[in-house]
């Protein structure tokens, strides 16, 4: 995978930056820089103020939504195209019917969820735009279960800082994985989707299950999820930077657009 330079998405940081700056009161932006970074989590300087000013800025507004006309007529495939665990592989021959998402880590109740299960929870479709940090984008409808009431019926302990989505895939004989944090895992747009643009969810784009977390970066929106462990610290999981591209390409872990 080659990645291009960010020139764009610096440039809307920028005029996030510059909105914050320009906000009547200095009370609120000088509040808006001493707010406590992401415990646990090393910020380089620019992905700190991206946080502190999208959490204190764009608060819990969702991402812009898009209407069935505007869905991409072809939406690439990026990244692994199809699961690496042999296990997942079995799966996919019978179209999951027994698979199952693991939840644990720091809740009161962990458990395994079929994808009837999970298709039977409060759910939400979206339909949003991709942002590939690689330049490119596309829109689809995404419909999954709120991570929200899968929190909920776990019983997520207060301890619980991050989500933590554990991938069928490796890429360099890694699995992947991702993370975020409560905020965004609470968010009304985060789901684990299992269909989309009305049919259940293509190989390619992560069957059974994956994130879509709005609000962030493609390679955020992690695919062939088969595990969310709630823990309160990245430090324990990999190389401890909360995502496989952080780990070994030195990504941001907040990846807000
Ligand atoms: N498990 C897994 N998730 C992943 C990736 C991957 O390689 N493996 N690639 C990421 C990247 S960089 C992007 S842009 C999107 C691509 O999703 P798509 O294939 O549905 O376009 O998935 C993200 N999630
Ligand atoms: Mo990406």
């Amino acid at each position: 995978m080659t990645h291009r330079p960010r020139a764009r998405l610096f440039t809307r940081r920028r005029f996030l930056a510059g909105s914050a700056l320009a906000a009547p009161t200095l009370a609120y932006g000088s509040s808006v820089l001493a707010m406590d970074p992401v415990p646990g989590v090393e910020m380089p300087m620019v992905e700190g103020f991206t946080y502190r000013v999208h959490r204190l800025i764009v608060g819990d507004a969702n991402a812009r939504e898009f209407a069935p006309s505007q869905i991409s007529k072809t939406f690439p495939v990026n990244g692994s195209n199809a699961p690496t665990s042999l296990e997942m592989l079995g799966h996919s021959k019978t179209a999951f019917q027994s698979w199952a998402l693991q939840v644990d880590g720091l809740c009161a109740r962990p458990g395994l969820f079929t994808l009837e299960q999970l298709r039977a929870m409060p759910a939400r479709t979206q339909i949003t735009r991709h942002d590939c940090v690689e330049g490119w984008s596309a829109i689809a409808q995404w419909t999954g279960v709120r991570l929200s009431a899968l929190l909920e019926r776990v019983g997520a302990s207060p301890e619980a800082r991050f989500a933590v989505f554990h991938c069928g895939d490796d890429l360099i004989g890694t699995p992947y994985y991702e993370s975020i944090d409560m905020v965004d895992a609470h968010h009304a747009q985060t789901i684990l989707a299992y269909d989309m643009n009305g049919a259940p969810l293509p190989t390619g784009h992560g069957a059974p299950l994956r994130l879509r977390v709005e609000r962030q970066l493609g390679y955020k929106h992690a695919k062939f999820v088969q595990r969310v462990e709630l823990v309160s610290s990245l430090h324990g999981i990999h190389g401890g930077k909360g995502g496989f591209w952080e780990d070994f390409e030195g990504y941001e872990w907040y990846a807000g657009i």
